[in-house]
């Protein structure tokens, strides 16, 4: 849209009259940001609703794509970016003396997720709308999002994240589009005149799932897609009949996300949510259709439900019920359906990270849903146990060992099963679903993960985005490919040099953040080494304290080396033990490391509190090393990596995940790879012949790195650094840290030598901006459309220009 800086203050200085009846130097900045949010909003009006009809009107096949966690992060600043007007509002609040960023930092973060799933879905949403594809967010509208991480005494302290609080500008309540969710109770099938069989729901208790629309605004392209986000209420016209406890009890179901990324914990509320809002999304969806169709017969050509991990694979059964139930399809018929409009994504290959469920819990709260699945494990087994036997059938039929086994379900109703990565994906077929594969080989495919360019570099790195404006031009923002003609100016000195001083711009301003949050003066010259992802012993947050544990010591025996500025970032899942015993050691190793000034002249240890979406654009656009570091083998994807080389940080990493496919964009040169590799860790499993102690008699740094944990020289960590020695020796080191160190030292020297030739590695962070577009969600969701949802994009330009 258009819309020119003096339009822009009249309409302002309008809205926030009408709403707070006072002139905008009477408002606070939370009314400020709500009367900028509105005017916002007010624009994104028309082109939602036109993109709405538009797919109605062309019967455009459209993605609903279903997850349980969404991290959109704030709106604000993107929905002004994708509408086109940011430069002109900022501009206008500039000129009536407000300052642009002080209003932005007024928005909560809706921290409706995890972590790197959550937030993945979430760029996704971006991307689809951007890309001008029909893609629409099924979800669940938290009350409460991920707790908010404080430390006490380096502890890490869960507190409520009410983010709600000031109201949630963005959405729109749709209370005619409400539908019933109906749990517990019994079912009578009850066979009919006509042939069919009715199925009669007795003593359900029925819950009101009322529908919260949120804009996805498309990057310049007037198209706005859906997220929906269902509420969970009581029923209405029966008020009387509820008392408050179990108004109460209804309301609970959306109150608050689970904080666990973790292993799979069996939670009666947590299975509710799943249901909840897996039976309100497809009930809708087919309500929708159902409004211009007369029958079910053409709904696969329309619809395309993408089950993001286990979360949401309920769908399959849901959309059998719907079927057959409502729709009176009969058996195959749904079947066929489902299989062509299912599709789903594994984010894991940590096995305890696989859902299942008692099924004596299960039965009793969705019983349709139960005897569905029953059937589905019926046929199953009908049809391959002849083929592949008993014993592979039994390991992955949907329901084995009194559970019901979510990834099977998920895999045996979908079409298409996708990893996240090449190792990943391959893993999967070798590994973690190898019998399904032998099944289905056709279903299995790879999906490298993507991030948006647009939140992460437009918004979020201003002096890069100039700076690649004024060498390259604008294209690169419409297509991050266009960054590769940053090549051409590899050995630009100029160039190098503008590049390493908009780095040091950005690490100024995150020092200045970093101040304010936790009060350390950092240091900005220092090489910024970065580490942010939730806590996970897989992760490995310990390998580089221990690393961090050598470099002290080294300085203290006297070594001089160039100044490093180690930022973490991590929630640990609050019932997570150990990893909140890591978090504790890195704050006391922090705490250690500041508060000696013969070692913070050349180290420096920072753990920000709370990280999230906000927090991750002001700190990766400062960053210089990337740490992604996961035993091999166990990182689905990451993402984070993603975002950092695009800021031009180079990649610290084992050969895991998305990180070969990194290596592989900007070649040896351009990263730093060390540690074992996936075979080789799959080597020591199958032998059984890692002893973690051999690396600790044998390398004295290790020795001495370790020793510091239970030696009394960290104060305050006892218990945490003796669980953690012991996890390490006794329990023999499950995730090969201490196999890793000696690599993982060599390549930190290669990077601190590096570091002392300033274009040089100028000249690294430039090859790896220039390959970082192929990573851009857009190019992910174009993948997925065209080979699992079957769906072409098309913006209102296209048809200008047909
Ligand atoms: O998904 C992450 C993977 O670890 C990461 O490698 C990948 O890049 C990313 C996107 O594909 N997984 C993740 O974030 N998982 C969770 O947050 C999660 C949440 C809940 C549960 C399990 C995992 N759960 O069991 O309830």
């Amino acid at each position: 849209m258009s819309l020119t800086k003096e339009q822009f203050i009249t309409e302002f200085k309008d809205i926030a009259l009408k709403l707070y009846a006072a002139p905008l130097d009477d408002l606070s900045t939370q009314q400020l940001y709500q009367a900028l949010a509105l005017l916002t909003r007010s624009y994104i009006g028309q082109p939602w609703a036109e993109t709405k009809k538009r797919y109605d009107q062309e019967e455009t096949k459209q993605v609903f794509y279903f997850s349980i966690e969404f991290l959109p992060g704030r709106l604000l600043q993107s929905n002004l970016l994708n509408l086109g007007i940011l430069s002109e509002v900022e501009a206008g609040l500039n000129e009536l003396g407000l300052r642009p960023q002080k209003i932005f930092d007024a928005e909560a973060d809706p921290g409706l997720g995890n972590g790197g799933l959550g937030r993945l879905a979430s760029a996704f949403m971006d991307a689809m709308a951007s890309v001008g594809m029909a893609g629409n967010g099924n979800g669940i509208r938290y009350q409460y999002g991920l707790f908010k991480q404080a430390f006490v005494n380096g502890y890490q302290v869960e507190l409520p994240d009410d983010w709600m609080r000031n109201g949630f500008a963005w959405e729109t309540r749709k209370e005619n589009r409400a539908v019933t969710v109906k749990f517990g109770g019994w079912v009578e099938l009850r066979p009919s005149r006509s042939g069919n069989l009715r199925v009669i729901y007795h003593n359900t208790d029925d819950v009101l799932a009322v529908p919260y629309d949120v804009a996805m605004v498309g990057y310049h392209n007037q198209v706005v897609n859906n997220l929906r986000l269902w509420s969970a209420e009581a029923p209405i016209n029966a008020g009387t009949d509820f008392t408050l406890e179990q108004k109460e009890r209804i309301n609970q179901i959306t109150q608050i996300l689970y904080p666990d990324d973790s292993d799979a914990s069996g939670k009666q509320l947590r299975l509710r949510q799943e249901y909840f809002f897996t039976s309100a999304g497809i009930q809708s969806i087919v309500r929708h259709y159902r409004r211009t169709h007369n029958s079910m017969a053409g709904f696969a050509d329309r619809v395309a439900i993408h089950i993001n991990d286990t979360h949401p694979a309920m769908a399959i059964p849901e959309l059998m019920r719907v079927l057959m139930d409502d729709e009176h399809v009969s058996w195959d018929e749904a079947w066929r359906i489902t299989l062509k409009v299912m599709s789903y994504t594994n984010h894991t290959l940590l096995s305890e990270a696989l859902e299942v469920w008692p099924i004596d819990m299960f039965s009793g709260m969705v019983p349709r849903i139960y005897q569905i699945i029953q059937e589905i494990d019926r046929r199953f087994r009908l049809v391959f146990v002849p083929q592949f036997g008993q014993a592979m059938i039994d390991r992955i039929a949907p329901l084995g060992n009194g559970q019901v086994r979510m990834a099977y379900l998920a895999s045996i109703g979908s079409h298409a099963i996708n990893g996240v990565a090449p190792i990943h994906s391959e893993l999967l077929k070798k590994d973690v679903l190898h019998d399904l594969y032998q099944i289905f080989p056709e279903r299995f495919n790879n999906k490298t993960n993507g991030i948006t360019p647009r939140r992460w570099i437009q918004i979020g790195d201003r002096p890069l985005s100039h700076l690649l404006d004024k060498k390259i031009g604008t294209t690169w923002r419409k297509n991050p490919l266009a960054l590769r003609q940053l090549h051409d100016f590899a050995d630009d000195t100029r160039f190098l040099d503008d590049l390493n001083a908009a780095k040091a711009e950005n690490k100024r301003a995150l020092a200045k953040y970093i101040d304010q949050v936790v009060h350390v003066k950092v240091d900005p010259d220092a090489i910024f080494d970065v580490q942010i992802k939730r806590l996970h012993a897989y992760k490995r947050q310990l390998l580089h304290v221990l690393g961090i544990l050598d470099a002290y010591l080294a300085i203290k025996r006297g070594e001089k080396r160039p100044k490093r500025l180690h930022i973490f970032g991590a929630k640990a899942a609050p019932s997570y033990v150990y990893a909140k015993e890591i978090i504790k050691v890195m704050n006391a190793v922090a705490d250690l490391v500041n508060g000696d000034p013969d070692v913070s002249k050349y180290l420096q240890v920072v753990f920000l509190p709370n990280y999230g979406v906000t927090m991750a654009e002001k700190i990766i656009p400062a960053a210089d090393i990337s740490e992604q570091i996961s035993t091999a083998g166990k990182e689905a994807s990451g993402t984070s990596n993603m975002k950092l080389m695009s800021a031009g940080a180079l990649t610290l990493a084992t050969l895991d995940g998305a990180n070969i496919e990194i290596k592989d964009a900007v070649g040896d040169d351009n990263v730093e790879i060390f540690g074992l590799t996936e075979e080789e860790i799959a080597g020591y499993y199958q032998r059984g012949d890692y002893h973690a102690r051999d690396f600790y008699d044998q390398d004295p740094r290790l020795h001495a790195a370790l020793d510091m944990l239970v030696n009394g020289q960290i104060p305050g960590i006892e218990t945490e650094g003796r669980d953690i020695f012991n996890s390490l020796l006794t329990y023999n080191d499950e995730y090969f840290v201490l196999a890793d160190f000696e690599s993982y030292l060599a390549a930190n020297e290669r990077l601190d030598k590096l570091y002392q030739q300033p274009r040089i590695w100028a000249k690294k962070a430039l090859a790896n901006i220039a390959e970082s577009g192929r990573f851009s969600a857009d190019f992910t969701v174009q993948r997925y459309g065209r080979e699992i949802w079957h769906v072409v994009a098309k913006t209102p330009e296209d048809d200008h220009e047909a």
